[in-house]
C-alpha cells in the first residue's frame, strides 16, 4: 500500500533541529511538514521562515508548507522564493478573498498547490478549488496546535473527498491526531499521506527510523 509519511516539524526538538532533520531523513520520512502561523488566523505562532529555509537547506526531500495565515496572498511570494520545485504550499481558502489567485501564484512557480480544510469547513464550500489543486489537506483537529483532540465527524468528509479525487485529479492528505489505527483504516481507503506529530512520532523516546518502519510494517 503506497502512502506517504510527513513529519510535523513544529513538534521536533528545537535544541538540535539539524539532528532532527538528519534523523528523520535517514529514518525514511517522505517529506517535512512546516506549519506557519500568524497569531491571527490561528491563536499561535509555530515555525518561522528562517526555520523553513534552514530545513530546506538540510534535506533534499520535499517540504510541505501549511500556511495558517490571514491573507496568504500578501506573503506567498516570500515562501515561494524559499522553496524548490516539487515542494507543496497549502493555504486555507477561507483566509483569502480570492484564494484561486493565490493558488495560481503557486502553480506559476511550479510548486504543488494545495488547500487545507478545517473540521468545520464543508466540501461544498471548496468544491471549485478542487479543480485547481493537486492536494487537499484535511484537518482532523482544529488548527493551531499539536496534541489536539481528534474530531471524529471528519470521517465523512474524508470519504466524500476520496470519492471525488479521481474525477477531479487531486490527492487527500491527513493532518492532526494521526494514530496507527487511523492510518490502518484510511490508507487502504485511499488517503495518500499522513502528517505525524505528537500522537505517533515525536516525544516517544524512540528512534524515528524504528517508528517509521513499524508504521510501514503494520500498515502493509
Ligand atoms: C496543527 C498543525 C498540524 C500539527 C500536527 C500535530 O495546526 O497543522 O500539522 O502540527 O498535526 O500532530 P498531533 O499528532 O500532535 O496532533
Ligand atoms: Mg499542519
Amino acid at each position: 500500500m503506497g502512502f506517504e509519511l510527513m513529519a510535523s516539524m513544529m513538534c521536533a526538538n528545537y535544541r538540535n533541529l539539524e539532528k532532527e532533520v538528519r534523523d528523520l531523513d535517514e529514518g525514511g520520512i517522505d517529506s517535512f511538514h512546516i506549519d506557519i502561523m500568524d497569531g491571527r488566523y490561528v491563536p499561535n505562532y509555530a515555525m518561522s521562515l528562517n526555520d523553513l529555509s534552514c530545513i530546506r537547506q538540510l534535506t533534499k526531500k520535499p517540504l510541505d508548507v501549511h500556511l495558517m495565515v490571514e491573507h496568504p496572498n500578501n506573503t506567498i511570494d516570500i515562501f515561494i522564493r524559499n522553496l524548490n520545485k516539487g515542494d507543496t504550499i497549502y493555504i486555507h481558502p477561507e483566509a483569502e478573498y480570492h484564494p484561486s489567485t493565490t493558488l495560481q501564484k503557486v502553480i506559476d512557480a511550479e510548486l504543488i498547490p494545495g488547500i487545507a480544510i478545517n473540521p468545520g469547513t464543508s466540501v461544498e464550500t471548496i468544491y471549485e478549488m478542487l479543480r485547481i489543486v493537486k492536494k487537499v489537506l484535511v484537518m482532523s483537529v482544529n488548527p493551531g496546535n499539536a496534541g489536539q483532540m481528534y474530531r471524529p465527524y471528519v470521517g465523512e468528509k474524508y470519504k466524500k473527498l476520496l470519492s471525488m479525487k479521481e474525477d477531479m485529479d487531486f490527492e487527500v492528505y491527513w493532518d492532526g491526531a494521526c494514530t496507527l489505527d487511523r492510518i490502518q483504516k484510511y490508507a487502504p481507503m485511499g488517503v495518500k499521506g499522513f502528517v505525524l506529530g505528537t500522537s505517533l512520532l515525536f516525544g516517544k523516546g524512540r528512534a524515528y527510523g524504528d517508528v517509521l518502519s513499524e508504521i510501514r510494517n503494520e500498515c502493509k
